[in-house]
């Protein structure tokens, strides 16, 4: 007998509430081990609601202390209250003012959901229903209330005390101790709450709105970080300007709080007014984060900034209705950072993600449409498919209704919504009113799950000059969804000439075509363009402007044209990649099946032209010489997965390439900025990222020149992206002097987790046989803490997702150590534990030998008895 699965919740089950909560006064007296919650709720029954009908509040391990309703005590018979319940079984009929008392023990809260402690800090995490962990409540997005809180403390240990909104009062009480009351005027849902109290160290700034308000930013970090704030306010502050220029958005509250704490189960999070960070979002300095550091708290800072709007003044009727939020949130966080940086680079990067993590998702067991129908446990649920897929969705609706009808619906749902909790109905039908268009079709984007296959053929007919191009479209099947309809998918495509031009393309017969956009919307569709003098090249879904996948055969030349002249800067990269991607499938069947490895004279000379081509952007070179990644690769393949072939046959092609073009790599590989010049800016991690990916090469040749290369670029490193991309060659490539490398970083960055985590990360992803012993030991080292969620990503969740010869390791020990690590991190922690256990998730495309040990791997987690409701979901499902 096992754990019994949660209960199903089903979107069409939906009920507006019975009650609203229109105030909320919190006053929370911390003490590590009983903090105690008085929560004075102002209810009021709904209209519609019948006299009588119960009051049923949420909670969730909590202990009723006292309960009072308009002051009085309830009589016991009166209401009925449990760890997750409470009812009052006949409330008034008129407006009443509820008193609930609770106690909490934060120092024994490891689920990091509700209040809890993060080395002494006291802070909260209440999406999705962490609220109901410190009071009995209506814990659901659409139950809005005003809140105040008042938060004492001891003041030696506790001197900052934050909560949502603005300060209203502080003063000091007897014996030491000290209070602060918080009020927020916007009315919000309860997992937008927030608290934090400890000694922090606090970095401060301002911002002027474009209306002339002067708003404090400040972000309070553990004492002893407060010089890595710098890039993270400086974030801050052009993230509000970028809402305020393009969308029209101002802050709203006279202060905006971060804080960073180094306990966090996800990413941030954007309480109102008081966003709550996983340290490594904040803290950045050159010597210990990398240039992807830099660019990811950007974004992160960014994106919690922008829910202010989308999500925090305009939220989400249920969880069901996420990606309104979400998806959206992360459209807006790329665009930004695409203004920021290199927009053809940003999309490159946001699309490999797409790619690795999204697609597989929607390939197996957990797919889920973007707005799922159905949960057993919401946590599990903000995943790739409803933040990136969710984003693509968005970024379609703005290329089918251009950006002057993308812009003119968002203004009228930031007009017409503000203030509400809402639904996906309600957002496309801003578009359809603003722009005359009808959304019906579209709207199958947040219905269907699985990736749209997308056909196309071509040809060409000398006579009548037309060139014709025939799209077919079609969903695999997923579980749950046997059959699917045909989607809208806005294809930017061109048709380019002999010389490298674009033709003319606005004579096209079949299809609606605006502009370089063209919308298949049908099962299968031709599209006959008419004088065209010769064969064009096709460059199709230019800027990867739907999430699909494309089936296009063209020939290694046309992808090598493509990869010189397409004026797309995405679809060049995409032309290298799809070569690279031949090689690679064509070289893994060879290793399969114990023939010798051959390369293509073409991939080796479109990777030497990039070499040599100066005049493009080095991000972007450095990205196009990027070979697919094994996971991309086994993706690609499908099914009977064999991931040591892929990476016999990924090492094969990065050796004949740094064969190939031994002097040109040995020259951008040493090519560096010069030192003390550290910025993080796009242009100058551009060049890192061109240097390193060129040492990448070199350090595959069999020679000390090349190890030595190597080696300097470790030792003498004056940033972090160059020190941590040599010791990853070290480690990954088992080179001489590895041993003193790990070494000698463990004694520079031993105090600095951040840094530490990169230690943990590079030896887990090492795909080198004794890597599950080596995992394994780095769970007893010191600093190994199973209670931290960046620790544990680092280890375990690395070594799961970025090392897939050793997790799916033929004699099965790779699986075990996943799932035993699942099973003790599910007691403490279910989210961090559920999150490990998705990386089975392919575990099917696997090859017979390395799937059925999965499978018992899995059976092994299922068979627990205590498994928690995110396990169990996950185990579930991924079995199913
Ligand atoms: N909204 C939070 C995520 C909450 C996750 C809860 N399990 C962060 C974000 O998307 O901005
Ligand atoms: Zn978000």
């Amino acid at each position: 007998m096992h754990s019994e699965t949660a209960p199903a919740i089903r979107l069409e089950d939906y009920q507006p509430p019975a009650y609203c909560i229109e105030q909320v006064h919190l006053t929370v007296d911390l003490a590590p081990k009983a903090t105690r919650v008085t929560a004075v709720l102002s209810v009021r029954k709904e209209p519609d609601t019948a006299n009588g009908t119960p009051l049923v509040l949420d909670g969730d391990d909590l202990k009723l202390k006292t309960i009072r309703l308009d002051g009085n005590a309830l009589a016991e018979g009166a209401y009925a209250a449990t760890v997750d319940r409470l009812e009052v079984h006949t409330p008034p009929e008129t407006p009443f003012e509820l008193t609930l008392e609770t106690e909490l023990d934060p120092d024994s809260n490891t689920k990091l959901m509700g209040l809890y402690r993060s080395s002494g800090t006291y802070c909260t995490q209440c999406e999705a229903e962490g609220f109901r962990r410190i009071t009995y409540f209506l814990d659901r997005p659409d139950v809005l209330s005003v809140y105040t809180t008042r938060l004492e403390a001891p003041k030696a240990d506790c001197p900052v005390l934050l909560a949502n909104g603005n300060l209203a009062e502080t003063g000091d009480l007897e014996h030491g101790r000290h209070f602060a009351v918080w009020h927020d005027p916007h009315p919000k849902p309860a997992y937008l709450f927030a608290l934090v109290a400890g000694d922090l160290a606090e970095v401060s700034d301002r911002f002027t709105t474009a209306s002339g308000e002067s708003v404090a930013l400040n972000i309070y970090v553990e004492k002893g970080k407060e010089d890595r704030c710098a890039w993270a306010m400086d974030s801050l502050k052009r993230s509000m300007r970028w809402d305020e220029d393009v969308f029209g958005l101002e802050y709203d509250l006279d202060v905006f709080n971060i804080v960073a704490v180094s306990d966090f189960n996800m990413g941030a999070m954007e309480n109102k007014g008081l966003n709550i960070f996983n340290d490594k979002y904040v803290l950045a300095d050159p010597e210990t984060a990398t240039d992807q550091d830099y660019a990811n708290i950007e974004a992160v800072i960014a994106h919690e900034y922008f829910h202010n709007w989308t999500g925090n003044r305009i939220t989400c009727r249920d969880w069901f209705q996420l990606c309104l939020k979400e998806g959206l949130t992360v459209f807006r966080d790329q665009e930004f950072s695409s203004d920021m940086r290199s927009r053809a680079v940003k999309r490159i990067t946001d699309v490999r993600l797409l790619k690795s993590h999204q697609f597989p998702e929607d390939a197996g067991p957990l797919a889920h449409p973007v707005r799922p129908r159905i949960y057993h446990e919401i946590n599990n649920f903000y995943t790739a498919t409803v933040y990136e897929k969710g984003a693509e969705v968005v970024r379609m609706l703005k290329t089918v209704l251009g950006p002057e009808g993308f812009r003119a619906g968002l203004d009228l749902y930031f007009d017409r919504h503000d203030g509400e909790a809402t639904t996906i109905e309600a957002f496309l039908a801003c578009f359809e009113e603003a722009t005359g268009t009808d959304l019906t079709q579209f709207s199958l984007w947040y219905e269907q799950a699985g990736t749209p296959v997308v056909s196309a053929e071509t040809e060409y007919d000398p006579d009548r000059k037309t060139f014709t191009l025939s799209l077919n479209q079609e969903i695999p099947p997923v579980p749950g969804q046997k059959s699917s309809k045909p989607a809208v998918i806005p294809l930017r495509f061109g048709l380019i000439g002999p010389n490298g031009n674009d033709l003319d393309i606005s004579a096209a017969k079949g299809a609606e075509v605006s502009g370089d956009v063209l919308i298949l919307n049908k099962s299968h569709q031709d599209v006959t363009f008419e004088n065209i003098a010769s064969p064009p090249v096709l460059s199709l879904l230019r800027g990867f402007s739907a999430p699909v996948r494309l089936n296009q055969q063209l020939e290694p030349q046309e992808l090598e044209f493509l990869a010189a002249k397409d004026a797309d800067l995405f679809n060049r990269w995409q032309a290298v990649q799809t070569l690279a991607m031949l090689d690679l499938v064509r070289t893994t069947g060879l290793y399969s099946q114990n023939q010798q490895l051959t390369s293509t004279q073409t991939l080796i000379d479109v990777f030497g032209a990039i070499l040599n081509d100066s005049t493009v952007d080095d991000a972007l070179r450095a990205q196009a010489l990027t070979l697919p990644s094994e996971a991309d690769i086994a993706q690609e393949i499908g099914k009977n997965v064999n991931p040591d072939a892929i990476h016999a046959a990924r090492t094969f092609l990065r050796k004949e390439i740094a064969t190939a073009h031994d002097p040109v790599l040995r020259r951008l590989a040493t090519d560096l900025s010069p030192p003390g010049a550290y910025s993080p800016d796009a242009a100058s991690a551009g060049k890192r990222a061109l240097a390193n990916r060129a040492l990448y090469y070199v350090a595959v040749a069999d020679d000390t020149a090349a190890s030595d290369i190597v080696w300097q670029r470790f030792s003498n490193a004056d940033n972090m992206t160059d020190r941590l991309a040599a010791l990853t060659l070290l480690v990954h490539d088992d080179m001489p002097r590895t041993n003193a490398a790990l070494e000698d970083y463990l004694a520079r960055f031993e105090g600095n987790s951040l840094a530490m985590d990169k230690w943990f990360m590079t030896q887990a992803t090492a795909p080198i046989s004794n890597a599950v012993a080596r995992v394994r030991q780095l769970m007893t080292h010191p600093l190994y803490d199973a209670g931290n969620p960046n620790r544990v990503r680092s280890l375990l969740q690395s070594f799961a997702t970025g090392n897939p010869t050793q997790f799916a390791k033929p004699d099965g020990t790779g699986f075990e150590l996943v799932a035993e690590s699942v099973l003790d991190i599910d007691r403490r922690n279910p989210q961090v534990a559920s999150r490990l256990l998705t990386s089975f998730r392919s575990w099917r495309a696997l090859d017979p030998q390395r799937s059925a040990l999965a499978e018992s791997a899995l059976l092994r987690v299922s068979a627990c008895e205590e498994l928690s409701r995110d396990s169990r979901d996950i185990v579930d499902r991924t079995l199913q």
